[in-house]
């Protein structure tokens, strides 16, 4: 639950030494592989803005005391994840946003998939968290980040799902967070292994029954699960926030928001979401749309963003669908 951004103080040390170079063959994020560029256009970074600042501003040193380059700036800054359902309008996690007082202090980086290479990074102006949100049992773990500016291309906005999807759809989680995750070292069980290339695995949605049977009950309506009974794919530390989609006639759309877990890819340990369908009404009156091209409010650019990403967008499905 806790943002991943100090670990990555840690993985500094690793990332530019020589032995980092040679633990590129490390297995990828729980279980999944990286996206190809502009696969998810419609997922977002959540930065520290004073992070951003200081190594942008080239100040801030490693622990050998070398200035860290500016490209580095998102990858060390990053610490959630997010979605635009329209272009003014970012979809994260409450747990993500609740101990940040001035909307100020973050940035939003939209139109990105590898943290090191591009992306913009947009101010924030606005952060609403669902006024039900309970960090005692994560219930409405979810929040609103409005933008200073419309999000333009290469982002591009996703809608929601409005119904609840059917246990046994396939979805697909995005993040840049955590890539192992080591239950037998209970004190440090994420490792400082984070990607700077957005990573995605694919995870089958949860009878609730049957998340609730491992979570004790505390699964509520407002959650859904995703995983398998014998765990090895799964979202973690730093994707918190991200979507979780789902192609929803032939368009891929949200169903939910990472939001916790018991440990990460563990067996009898789902990942737990904020099912966003839940709360279309509460984002509804906010943006004014569930997302995506339809609807009015904010949505103008992003339906236009969409548009012009039609051409790309159809290129990437038919890589995917043919592998390409
Ligand atoms: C976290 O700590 C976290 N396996 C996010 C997702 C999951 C577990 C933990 C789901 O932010």
């Amino acid at each position: 639950m806790k943002p991943a951004s100090s670990l990555r103080v840690f993985l500094l040390l690793l990332f530019i030494s020589p032995i980092a170079q040679s633990a590129e063959i490390q297995p990828r994020i729980i279980g999944g592989q990286p996206a190809d560029n502009g696969e998810w256009p419609a997922t977002v970074g959540l930065l520290t803005k004073a992070t951003v600042d200081a190594i942008v501003s080239g100040t801030a040193v490693d622990a050998n005391g070398n200035i860290i380059p500016a490209n580095q700036a998102n990858f060390f800054a990053q610490f959630c994840g997010g979605s635009l359902i329209t272009a003014k309008w970012v979809l994260t996690a409450a747990h993500c946003v609740d101990n940040i007082n001035n909307p100020a202090d973050v940035l939003a980086l939209t139109g990105a998939t590898d943290l090191l290479v591009a992306g913009t990074r947009m101010v924030v102006t606005n952060i609403i968290v669902h006024p039900n949100w309970n960090p005692a049992n994560n219930d409405s773990d979810i929040a609103l980040l409005e933008l200073a500016q419309n999000a333009t291309t290469p982002a591009q906005t996703i809608p929601l799902f409005v119904a609840d999807p059917v246990v046994g759809t396939t979805a697909t989680v995005v993040g840049w967070g955590a890539r192992n995750f080591d239950n037998s070292d209970p004190l440090n069980p994420i490792s400082n292994d984070f990607p700077a290339i957005l990573e995605e695995v694919e995870v089958p949605v949860v009878a609730q029954s049957t998340c609730n049977a491992v979570y004790g009950g505390g699964i509520t309506n407002n959650m859904i699960c995703a995983g398998f009974s014998f765990g090895t794919k799964d979202s973690c530390q730093g994707d918190s926030g991200g979507p979780l989609m789902a192609l929803q006639g032939g368009l891929y759309k949200q169903i939910g928001i990472v939001s916790f877990g018991s440990g990460c890819a563990l067996p009898d340990a789902y990942g737990v979401y904020t099912r966003v369908d839940e709360f279309s009404g509460w984002v509804t009156s906010f943006t004014g749309t569930t997302g995506g091209s339809s609807g009015g409010g904010d949505d103008g650019g992003g339906g236009a963003i969409s548009w012009l990403l039609l051409p790309l967008s159809l290129f990437v499905f038919l890589r995917r669908r043919f592998r390409l």
